[in-house]
Formats: C-alpha cells, structure tokens, sequence
C-alpha cells in the first residue's frame, strides 16, 4: 500500500488552522525552536525488518492480519511509516530472517521509497534447518572450534549482504552466556569471543563501523558473555576504532544509570548507536517512552551535551535504530509511536538551556540543576515535531492519518489475516 503526496497533503490541509495556533505558542516559549525544528528535519531513525509483524512471547503470540509476508513487503511498510512522518528513512535487516535474494531489486525498490540500509544484524543465537553445527552452547564463545568458525563466517556472510545493499555497519548481539554456575570458564569464553570478533572485524571494509551489543541476561540466565557495558567497551577497545558498543535500553540490568553509561561511552568515542525501546521488568521491547519518558529524556540531553562536546553530527554520526516487539499494538502504529517520543526526547534535549545549567552545576544549585532539566522535559515540543514532518513532506499526525487511510484494514484486504513476518 502506497500513501499519496496528495492525500498526506489534504490531511494536513484540513488540520493546518489548529497545527498552526500550538506552533505559534510553541515558538513563543522555545527560544530555539526554528534550529530545534530544523535538526529534527535531518534526523531519521532506522526501522527495524524484524519488528513490522506481531512480536510474541513463549506463552502466545496473537497476529493482528496483514503482515508482510517478504522482504519486498517489509520495505513497502517501511517507506510508509517514511512517508507519514520523513523520519523513518532507514531500514535495519536481521539476516538470515531477511536474506535479499536480488540485492540490486531489493536497493531500488528501498531507493523508490526513500530509504537507506542502516546496520545488518547477524543472527548465531538460533539454529537454521541448513545450519551443520548448534549455537545450543554459544557461538563465539563456544569450546568447540569448528562452531566458532561456522560463527565466523556467518558474520563475514552478512557483511557481504550488507555491503551489497550499501549499509556501512555490522550489528553483533551474541545470546552467549551460561545458565548454571560452574558451567563456563568466563576468561575462556571471552578470549574466544574475542578471537572471533577479531576476524570478523578484519573482514570489514575500511569505511565500516562494528557495534558490540550488549546485554545483562536472555536467554541465558547465570551469564551472558557481552553482558554490560563495560564488557563491551573492553571488547570494542581491543578489536581497534571500527568498532564500538551499542546500546539497546532494555538490555540492562534494574535501575542501571543509562544516561551516565551514555555520557561515558560517548566521551571515550565508543558509543556506536543505540536500539530504542521501553520496558518495565526485562528486555520487554516495548514501545520508546511508553514508560520511562524521563529516562529518554535524561539520555538524549547526555547525547546532545556529549555530542556538541565532540562536535559530532548528530544525525549521521550515531546509530539511530529502534529495536521493539508489539505483542498487543498493531505493529506500523507502535513504531510510529516509538520515532514521535524520540523526536520529543530529543527536541526537549536540544530546548535545554546549557548556559544555564552550567553555571547552576558550577555552583551546586542542585535545585536549579533540576528546575532546568524539567522545564525542558515539560515543555510540549508536540508542535515542532509536527512541523518538522511537514515541512518534510509528512503528515502532521501520522498515527492519526494511518487510521483516517485504514492501513490496516487496506494491508488485510491486500494480504489476508494469516500472514506471518519472519522475526521475533
Ligand atoms: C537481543 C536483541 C538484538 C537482536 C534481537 C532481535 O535481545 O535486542 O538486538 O538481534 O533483539
Ligand atoms: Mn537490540
């Protein structure tokens, strides 16, 4: 399903009048606002190819009809989320969930729709029917050298996918771990972890970035190889400046201080991007800001403040990528959701008054440290995130403009109710 120019255009027509009234109070209150607006413009976030269908958990999993049903489709939701809010210009591939079988087809059908290729992902914590060796006991980390090997040269298989699609960065989350105390030798396991990024790293093309993620526990539940940041940062260090860690919010353990692991990496140039989402307990994948909106909040003013520090381009110069799973919202709406409390995480970032809050810290006035971090948590940027899409050529609400076009009831119609996307 393909969304007209002309039809986002009446939509906006129609709600121009009370568009214009909040941005006009907006404006008024943001000092800012025009730059804020205009960095919001340049700002996309990659979309995830595993995340365009229903997520489940070991207990169920409920389809809501009409997901893509191949890569080709994956893409076509991609470009639609694209063409409702110019913000979603990047699509993350999970090999082998996504494998392109025509890579030159698969990069102009993207290119029709407006999107790059950001990270491919690889994948050596399932089984494939075809696969000589089990990852049952790790991958990289394995005793067995022959399944480290087969480990390898999946990693080294995807960049060669990645390279023909024209992404530039390798993604390696590794399920590694132990479930029972005494089960692993931990500096063996890391060793050989290492041993086997090293020669992935040295089979990326010079321009190529490596992010390390990380994560405290899932599916192993004693231990987890790449299990925090610190971790990663050792292993990011000794492979070499390609490489660096990634971030995935869910993937730490409760109460850990994101925004300061943030502020650190950042400052050390070893924070390679992120994979945004929400949760309450574990690594939940639930939608970004649905219910830590502060903490979003909280790691955006480090990365502005830490990005302006290194003069670092904010739109190009990290990994921008959602990484969800909607076990109960319709798949294209959630990550709609997602980019918009990104976009608001960040145009409140960018509204705080840094003069200010320096001299304030310079002089523990820890009260007016907070009083200037929540203005600019409080202030509604709603506005500003909606004229950025408009003057993008997206629709001021495109969640509301998704239902106004019943997506997808048309995208059931098209495909039928019983169709499955490969993924989580
Ligand atoms: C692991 C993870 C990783 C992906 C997977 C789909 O929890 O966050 O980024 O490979 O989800
Ligand atoms: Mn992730």
């Amino acid at each position: 399903m393909q969304i007209s120019k002309s039809l986002i255009e009446q939509y906006n027509d129609d709600n121009l009048k009370t568009h214009q009234r909040k941005l006009d109070f907006s404006t008024s209150e943001i000092d800012n606002s025009e730059a804020i607006i205009k960095q919001l413009v340049d700002f996309q976030i990659a979309i995830p190819s595993w995340a365009l269908g229903t997520g489940g958990t070991r207990f169920g999993r409920f389809p809501g009809g009409g997901e893509p049903r191949s890569l080709e489709e994956k893409i076509e939701d991609v470009g639609l989320l694209h063409a409702l809010n110019q913000s979603s210009g990047a699509i993350s591939l999970h090999i082998p969930w996504d494998i392109p079988t025509d890579a030159n087809a698969i990069r102009n059908l993207a290119a029709q729709h407006g999107l790059k290729f950001d990270a491919v992902n690889s994948n050596t914590f399932q089984d494939q029917a075809d696969q000589a060796l089990s990852y049952k006991f790790g991958s990289l980390q394995n005793v067995n050298k022959a399944i480290r090997k087969q480990a390898v040269d999946h990693n080294i298989e995807v960049i060669k996918h990645g390279i023909e699609l024209g992404s530039d960065s390798l993604t390696v989350w590794l399920s590694d771990g132990s479930c029972f105390p005494g089960q692993l030798n931990f500096r063996k396991a890391f060793q050989n972890t290492l041993e086997g990024l090293q020669e992935i790293y040295a089979a990326l093309p010079s321009n190529w970035k490596m992010f390390v993620e990380y994560k405290c526990a899932e599916p192993n539940f004693y231990s987890t190889t790449v299990g925090d940041w610190g971790q990663s940062l050792l292993y990011a260090s000794k492979l070499g400046e390609k490489a660096y860690t990634l971030v995935d919010l869910g993937h730490h353990l409760p109460n850990a201080n994101i925004e300061q692991i943030v502020s650190l990496l950042l400052m050390e140039g070893k924070l390679g991007g992120f994979h945004f989402n929400d949760s309450k307990y574990g690594d939940d994948d639930l939608t970004a800001g649905a219910l830590k909106p502060y903490q979003l909040f909280l790691i955006f003013n480090e990365l502005v403040e830490g990005m302006n520090a290194r003069n670092m381009n904010h739109a190009k110069d990290l990994g921008w990528m959602i990484d969800a799973s909607h076990n109960v919202k319709d798949p294209l709406e959630d990550l709609l959701q997602s980019v918009e409390a990104i976009m608001m995480a960040y145009a409140q970032a960018l509204s705080v008054d840094r003069q200010a809050l320096e001299v304030a810290q310079n002089e523990n006035d820890t009260v007016r440290c907070q009083e200037i971090s929540q203005n600019a948590f409080r202030t509604d940027v709603r506005a500003l995130v909606a004229e950025a899409s408009l003057r993008a050529g997206g629709a001021l609400n495109p969640i509301g403009l998704f239902r106004n076009l019943k997506v997808r009831e048309n995208l059931i119609k098209e495909r039928g109710f019983k169709t499955i996307a490969t993924g989580l």
